[in-house]
């Protein structure tokens, strides 16, 4: 599992595939929209596929436990997270990228934990002083007056007290933090934690400042899913990155408000990487995708090739093996989402004997559709 791949272009895929599926070629990323165009970026088509193993993020650990503020006599789980800056590969031929993140990594740890089982997180900003992002002071909440440098963080679809919510305006600066406290009186359900902050949240989250929370219950327990290795969260996210592999913001013309309107980056990341694989064994699987700011997603789901727009979740099938996979990846069913949606994938692998899921950004420029080189 160590050497790279040939690219593989959609046409490429879709004709070794058998199927061409009617709608795929609108969904096209015009880079004059983006602002990226003429900007060195770091060329994507040049970097091995395949050649780094998926990163699952770790499980956190309480620290302890504290009296619960709903009933003082009982103690709940208390737990602490710092956001950090920090470096990571993204890609084993790329440089370290400097992120922000959470227990320094980017999706930070996961949170476990059940229905009606409250919990305490000590939500620490221990980030640097200076913002690596263009700031723009005349967006709202961001004005010269404030630090550059603030952060709060929402559980995204929680049920939680309104001191908790993290609310956009509740915002604190390096050096500070805020308990807050979750009763999860809700179904199971993925969730997921991100920066929240008045006028910056899209360089907070660009930076790195977001992370899965599961709540499980009863009702899931009796479905009998897949679980523990089996069970894989898959974050998925777009950026872009110049050539020294730093996270690139694109911004205006007018240097006095360089905020633009969207963003969206041609390098696809999963859990953290460019072109990860994932060795996987003969059986069923749970992916739990949580998409972070596409513009849209489509998901070619149900059995074995997630596709969206940018990425292509490709299967190899047994009896090829690895260095073929473009030939036996299935599309199967199709389903559409939108940026912050979560969807749940059982993948029956094990009907197809499938031994590896490698995930594969789709070409984005119209050129790309050209048939393959060679
Ligand atoms: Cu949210």
């Amino acid at each position: 599992m160590t050497e790279g791949f040939p690219p593989v272009t959609r046409r490429e895929f879709l004709q070794k595939s058998g199927m061409l599926v009617a709608g795929m070629a609108a969904m096209q990323v015009d880079p004059h929209r983006t602002g990226l165009i003429g900007r060195p970026l770091l060329d994507l088509n040049a970097l091995a596929r395949f050649v780094d193993p998926l990163p699952v993020s770790a499980i956190l650990k309480p620290s302890g436990t504290r009296p619960s503020p709903e009933n003082p006599a009982s103690k709940i789980p208390y737990y602490k997270l710092a956001m950090r800056e920090f470096s990571s590969k993204v890609h084993r031929d790329v440089k370290p990228t400097r992120l922000w993140g959470f227990g320094n990594a980017s999706p930070g740890p996961t949170f476990e934990t059940r229905s009606g089982e409250p919990l305490l997180v000590d939500w620490v900003n221990e980030l640097p002083k200076a913002h690596f992002l263009p700031i723009d002071h005349s967006v709202h909440g961001a004005d010269t007056g404030k630090p550059d440098v603030r952060a709060v963080t929402h559980l995204h679809g929680a049920k939680a007290p309104a001191k908790s919510d993290g609310y956009p305006a509740d915002w604190w600066v390096p050096g500070k933090s805020a308990l807050y406290y979750y009763p999860n009186h809700q179904d199971a359900a993925m969730l997921w934690y991100h920066d929240h902050t008045l006028g910056i949240t899209r360089l907070n989250m660009y930076a790195g400042l977001f992370g899965v929370f599961v709540i499980r219950d009863q009702f899931e327990d009796g479905l009998n899913l897949p679980k523990g290795k089996y069970e894989i969260p898959l974050t998925l996210y777009d950026r872009s990155f110049d050539r020294e592999g730093q996270l690139f913001y694109p911004v205006s013309p007018d240097p006095e408000s360089p905020w633009v309107p969207e963003v969206f980056g041609d390098a696809i990341l999963v859990n953290g990487k460019l072109f990860p694989y994932l060795e996987v064994e003969p059986r069923k699987y749970r992916f739990r995708v949580l998409v972070v700011r596409f513009q849209e997603a489509r998901v070619f789901g149900g059995i074995e090739v997630f596709a969206f727009p940018q990425i292509l979740l490709l299967i190899a099938l047994p009896l090829v093996g690895l260095h073929e996979p473009r030939k036996n990846a299935v599309p199967v069913s199709h389903l559409r989402r939108r940026e912050f949606r979560r969807a749940e994938n059982p993948l029956p692998v094990r009907e197809h004997g499938v031994h590896a899921l490698l995930f594969q950004r789709r070409h984005l420029r119209q050129r790309a559709l050209q048939p393959a080189r060679g």
